[in-house]
């Protein structure tokens, strides 16, 4: 630890206290009921790599800022998410035993514009897949880990003696939800709710860059058609990697967002040479954008033990992407995403923190 001595303020990390609330029992898979791959442990990984490995000073988020999550999330989706769990007991008690998961969605062919009053149909149309549970702890654990972004995000806005990063470790994940809908294991995003807590403390322009293996789908279509926040995000190419329906390399933002979202596809089995050649031009594009402030999307989920995804970067490829997002010298705010090598995740994560204050 000699090298990280000569760090004049530390990163602060705020973790969710209350992460381990939301714990999925089982997500669907080829006509199966399988073991959730995003569970607690994954946390506790990084939080004991990071007491063997003192890369920041460890806090407890405040209360969630409901006005914030309101311009990011709508408040009927809010609403649903709040009173999820009650109304899913109050149907049968027997219920208490069981995870909420759907079974029936709309499709475009259907109508999205009025909630239904049938509960399944109220999850249906709130969600985009069968693998993202909601639990009797989910809208507890979601609420606080928001609020961890939300402060990791205001201090490093805080002004001249702030830190020049700061993280939110945090699950669940966020990237995959958008303004009105959970799914991929994230339910409020968490990514974009940092984002607009460094443009409402004064940052003109602010990027995020998802590193996660997945498209941040969630992220992206919230700012598609928004000037002030530019997205990008490298991951595995949408043809054969979810989130499927969204993530190519065509969808350039919209109207006043044109030319304000990235997408970096690249083939299952990409190694970290092409890898990082990618994350090159997506800072690059940050740069060009002229961002005052970076959110990074941090999923290790792109590591090669990963049981889901399919690139093969190693672990010390995650000290040099540390120190490739250091070089924007911006203020930074690091979100948890994905990665489910479990034993891995916080290795990995600590080395992305170590690899930036080292080249910082
Ligand atoms: N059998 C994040 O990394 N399902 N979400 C994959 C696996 C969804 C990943 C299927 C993966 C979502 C935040
Ligand atoms: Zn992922």
């Amino acid at each position: 630890m000699e090298s990280l001595r000569h760090f004049s303020l530390p990163m602060l990390i705020f973790h969710n206290p209350e992460h381990s609330l939301h714990a999925g029992r089982h997500e669907m898979f080829r006509g199966r009921l399988v073991p959730c791959h995003e569970t607690p442990a994954r946390l506790d990984h990084v939080l004991s790599e990071l007491q063997r490995r003192p890369l920041g000073e460890l806090r407890t988020p405040g209360a969630p800022d409901r006005a914030l999550l309101e311009r990011i999330h709508t408040p009927r989706y809010l609403d649903f998410l709040a009173r999820a769990w009650q109304d899913w007991v109050a149907l049968d008690p027997a219920h208490a035993e069981l995870d909420i998961l759907p079974s029936v969605w709309p499709n475009p062919a259907l109508r999205h514009d009025v909630a239904p009053l049938n509960f399944s149909a109220q999850v249906g149309l709130f969600t985009f897949d069968a693998g993202s549970p909601i639990t009797a702890g989910t809208w507890s654990a979601a609420q606080a880990g928001a609020a961890c972004a939300i402060d990791a995000a205001r201090a490093v806005a805080a002004g001249s003696g702030s830190p020049r990063a700061a993280m939110a470790l945090t699950r669940p994940p966020g990237h995959h939800a958008g303004a009105d809908f959970y799914g991929g294991y994230c339910f409020l995003n968490n990514s974009a709710l940092a984002a607009q807590a460094l443009r409402d403390a004064g940052a003109a322009r602010v990027a995020v860059v998802d590193v996660d293996y997945h498209h941040g789908n969630g992220t992206q279509n919230i700012f598609y058609e928004r000037a002030d926040v530019f997205t990008t995000s490298i991951h595995g190419d949408p043809r054969t990697e979810y989130p499927f329906y969204l993530g190519y390399a065509d969808e350039r933002g919209h109207g006043a967002g044109e030319g304000g979202n990235l997408n970096l596809p690249l083939p299952a089995g990409t190694g970290f040479d092409t890898w990082s050649a990618a994350l090159q031009q997506a800072l690059a594009a940050v740069q060009r954008h002229g961002a005052q402030a970076l959110v990074v999307a941090l999923g290790v989920d792109t590591f090669e033990g990963d049981p889901i995804s399919r690139f093969t970067l190693g672990s010390p490829d995650y000290l040099r992407i540390g120190a490739a997002l250091a070089a924007l010298r911006l203020p930074t705010v690091f979100v948890m995403e994905g990665g489910y090598a479990v034993a891995e995740v916080g290795v990995n994560v600590a080395n992305v923190l170590q690899g930036f204050l080292e080249a910082a």
